[in-house]
């Protein structure tokens, strides 16, 4: 028996010391050091080079290291019977939440423009914004939109969110389904993209979604570059429909020096950094999952391979 941690970052080995200290009695190996491969039960992975799982002939289930499996059900070596499985922990949720209240708030006060008028040396007053002056909506109200959701509503911003088919149950507007996308988005002066990437949502965020909200609106990507199209976010920013956008990930991460987002003065990035997995946190339930695994007991977290998420 045993668990081996699949990540290609000089966070792995952080990993195998809290795994290992969280459960003593299980023998746990990281990336790049010698693995008795028949041995290996569980992989634990955070973007694993693609294939590389199948190196391991007694398999029984994945562990996504974070929230999103999108990089795990693209890997098409991996069988069909495997279960996966992800992180749900309140740091995870909390971070985002608060990252995500930061740029609200850096907007509606234009902090991103005084910081680019700072540096040219231009005094420049801009006219006040208030939180009363606009909405939110929020693009997947699962585990992080809900706190999103949650954090944004204690500070008095208004909020509406969209799901696929779920009835969150939520004490604020929520919109279902494609049907109702358009009135979703009409309300939307800053727009939350908390989706999953999955076939369905790939690319949503083009220009025909995007000019569908109210002018001069904001779009925050915290969720995964592929679902923007990132031609049609420039064009919308340079057409003026939107007055900015935030992004925290991108199709290829670290984002490319040649790409047009690092010399646009609208776009405003993070190094994919809005919520990141605190291994103290999550080991537990890592753990947990792997004893319910080798114990023929249910999972916790697992995803839908059919839904993608
Ligand atoms: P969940 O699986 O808990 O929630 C997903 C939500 O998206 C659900 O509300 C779901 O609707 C909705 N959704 C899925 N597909 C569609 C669709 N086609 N149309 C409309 N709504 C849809 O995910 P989490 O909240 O835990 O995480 C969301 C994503 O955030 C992750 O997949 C990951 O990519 C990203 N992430 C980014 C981080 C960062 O640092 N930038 C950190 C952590 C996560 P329904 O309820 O109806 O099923
Ligand atoms: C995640 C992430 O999916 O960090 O957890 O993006």
């Amino acid at each position: 028996m045993g668990l081996v941690i699949l990540r290609n970052d000089d966070l792995v080995n952080r990993w195998k010391k809290v795994l290992q200290h969280a459960a003593p009695d299980i023998p746990i190996y990281a990336m790049g050091e010698e693995v008795p491969h028949e041995a290996i039960l569980m992989a634990a992975v955070w973007k694993h080079p693609p294939g590389s799982l199948s190196a391991f002939p007694n398999l029984k289930g994945i562990h996504c290291l974070g929230a999103g499996v999108d990089f795990i059900l693209e890997d098409k070596g991996i069988p069909e019977e495997l279960p996966v499985m992800r992180v749900v922990d309140p740091f995870l949720a909390s971070d985002m939440a608060e990252y995500v209240l930061s740029q609200v708030m850096a907007f509606l006060k234009d902090l991103h423009r005084y910081k680019q008028d700072q540096v040219s040396g231009r005094w420049h007053p801009r006219p006040y914004r208030r939180i009363g002056d606009v909405t939110v909506g929020i693009m997947g109200l699962g585990t992080l939109g809900r706190s999103v959701a949650e954090l944004l509503l204690k500070s008095g911003i208004s909020t509406v969110g969209w799901t696929r088919d779920s009835d969150p149950d939520v004490d604020f507007p929520n919109f279902r389904g494609d049907a109702h996308r358009n009135a979703f988005l009409e309300q939307s002066d800053i727009l939350v993209c908390l989706l999953p990437l999955t076939p369905d949502t790939r690319g949503i965020l083009d220009y025909n979604l995007l000019s569908r909200l109210p002018g001069g609106a904001l779009l925050i990507n915290v969720a995964r570059g592929p679902l923007l199209v990132d031609e049609d976010l420039i064009r919308a920013l340079d057409e003026g429909l939107l007055s900015g956008a935030c992004l925290d990930v991108f199709h290829k991460e670290p984002l490319p020096a040649s790409h047009p987002f690092w010399n646009h003065p609208h776009v405003h990035m993070t190094p994919h950094v809005a919520s990141v997995s605190d291994p103290d946190s999550v080991a537990p339930q890592i753990i947990d999952n792997y004893r319910r695994l080798t114990e023929g007991r249910p999972l916790k977290n697992e995803v839908s391979r059919e839904r993608g998420y």
